[in-house]
C-alpha cells in the first residue's frame, strides 16, 4: 500500500559539485531527506520494474536514509533496488554495481571527505544510468523540483534488515542485500595482474594503507591482505565506523598525517596510500616522496599500459582544469586526447561514454578510468601497485624519472575554509571585475598572457557551464586559479591553486612552497585575501 503525505518545499536543496551536502542537523528535520529523495524521484522517467542501487559510506544517518529511499523507490515502482550490506557501498563500487545491473540509477549516501558523526555533515547524490553523477541537467531538475515538492509517496512497509544478506519484499520492489565487496573485487581482477601484484608482496614489498574508519576498510582488507597477500596489518583503521573515529576522512597530508610522518620516517614501507570517506579518493606517498595527485594522474596516464585492463593503450586523458598540466605533456607525447573540463566528476561521464579519454583525474586525489564513471579510490592504489610491480623500482624513482622526461610541475592547493561568504563572494567578484585590466600586468618576473573565468562547452551534448573559476596565466606557463568550494557545509571555502612549470631536470629538487614562493605571495595580494577573508594563512595546504 502506498502512502502519500502533504509536504512544503525546504529552501537551499541544491546539489553541489558532488550532490546535496549538509550538516547531518539538516538532514535529521522532518520531512527534508524525504523532500529531496521525492524530488530525484519525481524528475525520473521510466523505472516501473527497474533497478535502483543505494548504498553510502557508513556514516552516522546512512542507515535511516537508506530506509527512506527504499520506501520511495518502491512507491515509485522501482522493481528491485540493491542495497550494500550495513548499507555500506563505497562510490566507485555503487557506479561499477549500476553499470553491471544495468540498473536505472543509483543514490549514494556520502558526504566523501567531509567530517561525520552527530556534528559532521550528510550527503545525497543521485547516479545515472552510465554510472555517474548526475549531469547538470538533471541536478538543475532535481533542484527546480525541491522548489515545487508538495507530495510524499511511501510503500507502507517496515524497516529492511540490512545486515543480512537476502532479499525482502517492500511492495512491488524487491529488496535485495548483497556484499558489497564481491563484484567490485571482480572488477579490479579483470584490470590488474593480481598474481604480479600478489608475487610483488611476497618478496617482501611493504605497505600500509589507512582507511581512516571509512567505506574502504572492507574493500581494502579483502583485497589487499586477502587476493593479493598483502601482511595482516596492512589496511590499518580498517572498520567503517559512523563517525570516522572523530577524523576528518580525507586524505591529504594534513588529515593523514600520521601516514605521512610514517613515510617520511627511516621506518617507511614501500607504499603508503589512504582513501576518503566514500573510497573515490587516493593518496600514494613513497618512501620519503608524497606524489601530488596532478603527478599521479600523470605517471598512471604514462604507464597504463602496463596494467591488462589498458594494455591495448588510452585514448585520451581528462583533468578538471584545476590540475596541474602534468597529464597534458603525456597526451602529447603519446599523440593521444587531452581535455580540461570544471571540477567535478559529473563532467568526464560524456568524455568516458563517447570513448574520448580513458582514464581522468582531479588535483583533489580523484583519479578513475572508463571501468566505471567515478573516481575510484583503491583503483587508483592498485594501479600503482601492478606498475611497481611490473617496473620493480620505487615510486620515487618513477616519479623522479617522470619529471626528467615530461619536466615538473611543482603545484599546491591552498585551502581558506569556512571563511565568511560574503567576503569570499566579495573577493570573487573583485576578482573578475579585475580580469579585462590583468592582461599584459607585469608582477615582478611575473607576466599576465591571459585571465578568464573558465567556461567548458562540452564536446559531446554540446552542453555549456561557465563561471568555473577564475585563471590567471601567466607568460612562463605558471597559473593562478581562484574558485569556492561547491562541497562544504559552513561558510564558504576558498581554493587557490598554484602551478608552475618547471623543465630544467636541475631545478625538479625543490621544496614545492619554495618553488612557488612567488606565485603564492602574489595569490594573496592580488585577490586580497586577508582583506576579505581575515585570514594571513590558509587552513589546508595540499
Ligand atoms: C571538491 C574537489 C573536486 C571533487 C569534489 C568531490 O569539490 O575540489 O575536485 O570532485 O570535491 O569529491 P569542491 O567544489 O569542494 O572544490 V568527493 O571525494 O566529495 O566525492
Ligand atoms: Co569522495
Amino acid at each position: 500500500m502506498i502512502n502519500t503525505v502533504s509536504t512544503t518545499p525546504f529552501e537551499g536543496q541544491k546539489p553541489g559539485t558532488s550532490g546535496l551536502r549538509k550538516k547531518v542537523s539538516v538532514f535529521q528535520q522532518p520531512r527534508y531527506v524525504d523532500n529531496f529523495v521525492q524530488s530525484i524521484m519525481d524528475c525520473l522517467d521510466g523505472t516501473e520494474g527497474a533497478t535502483l542501487v543505494v548504498g553510502g559510506d557508513g556514516r552516522f544517518f546512512n542507515r535511516e536514509a537508506i530506509q527512506i529511499v527504499i520506501r520511495m523507490a518502491a512507491a515509485k515502482g522501482f522493481g528491485r533496488i540493491v542495497v550494500g550490506r550495513g548499507g555500506i557501498l563505497s562510490t566507485p563500487a555503487a557506479s561499477n554495481l549500476i553499470r553491471k545491473l544495468k540498473a536505472f540509477g543509483g543514490i549514494v549516501l556520502s558526504a566523501s571527505h567531509n567530517p561525520g558523526g552527530p556534528e559532521g555533515d550528510f550527503g545525497i547524490k543521485y547516479n545515472v544510468g552510465n554510472g555517474g553523477p548526475a549531469p547538470e541537467k538533471v541536478t538543475d531538475a532535481i533542484y527546480a523540483r525541491t522548489q515545487t515538492v508538495d507530495r510524499l509517496a511511501y510503500e507502507d512497509a517496515p524497516d529492511v534488515d540490512l545486515d543480512r544478506i537476502g532479499e525482502t519484499q517492500v511492495g512491488g520492489a524487491t529488496v535485495a542485500v548483497i556484499d558489497p565487496v564481491a563484484d567490485y573485487q571482480a572488477l579490479m581482477e579483470t584490470l590488474f595482474d593480481f598474481d604480479r601484484i600478489r608475487a610483488l608482496f611476497a618478496s617482501g614489498f611493504r605497505m600500509r594503507f589507512d582507511a581512516m574508519s571509512a567505506v574502504t576498510g572492507p574493500y581494502a582488507k579483502a583485497i589487499l591482505e586477502g587476493a593479493l597477500g598483502a601482511p595482516a596489518g596492512t589496511v590499518v583503521n580498517g572498520t567503517p565506523l559512523p563517525d570516522f573515529g572523530g577524523h576528518h576522512p580525507d586524505p591529504n597530508l594534513v588529515h593523514a598525517k600520521e601516514l605521512y610522518d610514517l613515510a617520511m620516517s627511516a621506518d617507511a614501507p614501500d607504499l603508503c596510500a589512504a582513501s576518503d570517506g566514500d573510497g573515490d579518493r587516493n593518496l600514494i606517498i613513497g618512501k620519503g616522496l608524497s606524489v601530488t595527485p596532478s603527478d599521479s594522474l600523470a605517471v598512471l596516464a604514462a604507464n597504463a599500459h602496463l596494467a591488462k585492463g589498458y594494455a591495448q593503450g588510452i585514448s585520451g586523458v581528462a583533468r578538471s582544469m584545476p590540475t596541474s598540466a602534468a597529464a597534458d605533456r603525456v597526451a602529447a607525447a603519446k599523440g593521444i586526447n587531452i581535455f580540461e573540463t570544471p571540477t567535478g566528476w559529473k563532467f568526464f561521464g560524456n568524455l568516458l561514454d563517447a570513448g574520448l579519454v580513458t582514464i581522468c583525474g582531479e588535483e583533489s586525489a580523484g583519479t578513475g578510468s572508463n571501468h566505471v564513471r567515478e573516481k575510484d579510490g583503491l583503483w587508483a592504489v592498485l594501479l600503482w601497485l601492478d606498475i611497481l610491480a611490473a617496473r620493480r623500482e620505487s615510486v620515487a624513482q618513477i616519479v623522479r624519472e617522470h619529471w626528467a622526461t615530461y619536466g615538473r610541475n611543482y603545484y599546491s592547493r591552498h585551502d581558506y575554509e569556512e571563511v565568511a561568504s560574503e567576503g569570499a563572494n566579495a573577493l570573487m567578484a573583485g576578482l573578475r571585475g579585475a580580469l579585462p585590466a590583468l592582461k599584459g600586468k607585469r608582477f615582478g618576473a611575473l607576466e599576465v598572457a591571459n585571465a578568464d573565468d573558465f567556461a567548458y562547452h562540452d564536446p559531446v551534448d554540446g552542453s555549456d557551464s561557465k563561471n568555473q573559476g577564475v585563471r590567471i596565466l601567466f607568460a612562463d606557463g605558471s597559473r593562478l586559479i581562484y574558485r569556492l568550494s561547491g562541497t562544504g557545509t559552513a561558510g564558504a571555502t576558498l581554493r587557490v591553486y598554484i602551478d608552475r612549470y618547471v623543465a630544467d631536470p636541475a631545478q625538479h629538487g625543490l621544496d614545492t612552497q619554495d618553488a612557488l614562493a612567488d606565485l603564492i605571495a602574489l595569490s594573496r595580494d592580488l585577490a586580497g585575501i586577508a582583506r576579505h577573508t581575515g585570514r594571513t594563512e590558509p587552513s589546508v595546504i595540499t
